[in-house]
This record gives C-alpha cells, structure tokens and sequence, in this order.
C-alpha cells in the first residue's frame, strides 16, 4: 500500500508526542520508560529490565539521540522500522486515533475529559 508509509509515520509522530511529556522534542529515560511501560501492558519490568531496555535503544540509536532531550522523533521512527515494536498495535494499546477518528472518539467518549488535555492544548493556539 502506498499510503501506508504515511500513516505509520504520522502514528509514530502521535505515539512520541504523546510521551514527549516535557515537550522538549525527544524522549529521555523517564520519558521512554513510560512508552515501554505502556505499550506492554501485560508485562510487569523490573528496573534492571527497564535499565537494560533503555541502555540498548540509546546504544544501538545513538545518531538519534539528543544529548539533552533523548531519542529523537526520527530515531522512535526507526526503531519500529527495525522491528522493535509494532506501530500498528502499540497506536491502538495506547489507545490513540488519528485526526479522522480523533472525532468520532470525541463524540463516543465526551463524558471522558481528562484524557484529552494534549488535545486542549491544541486548540487553545487557533491557526
Ligand atoms: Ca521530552
């Protein structure tokens, strides 16, 4: 499919924004440790097996990573290029849509507020 390289991307574009907590640009250990956490719900880490997760990625990403901030956008892109994980399922654990969905959730889950507050953000910087 062509237009799958898009939509992959712009899901990865969601995935890391959504963990960019600070919103600095890249994903530091805290910061990815939540999207490891997260997108494996049914799996219990130790801090070792965090540790060593996040050691590997910023290892074997190291031309993606900011000193400061972390892995970068195109370096969380590249790692489910290689497989790390699967956007695809990791998007819909998080439990993320893309715009065109995005309304049709809001619509479903009005009564939900408090997990939209990104979304707020958004909005309150008219274009
Ligand atoms: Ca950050």
């Amino acid at each position: 499919m062509a237009s799958s390289r898009g939509t992959r991307a712009e899901k990865v574009r969601r995935i890391f924004e959504r963990f960019d907590a600070n919103g600095d640009g890249g994903l530091n250990r805290e910061e990815m440790t939540a999207l490891v956490v997260a997108v494996n719900p049914r799996v219990k880490f130790s801090d070792e097996q965090i540790g060593a997760i996040l050691d590997e990625v910023f290892r074997t990403y190291a031309e993606f990573i900011h000193p400061d901030r972390g892995l970068t956008l195109d370096g969380l892109l590249r790692t489910y290029d290689d497989g790390a994980g699967d956007v695809d399922r990791d998007f819909d654990a998080l439990d993320l849509h893309l715009p065109g969905e995005a309304e049709v959730a809001a619509l479903r889950g009005r009564a939900d507020g408090a997990r939209s507050s990104s979304e707020g953000l958004r909005r309150r910087n008219p274009r």
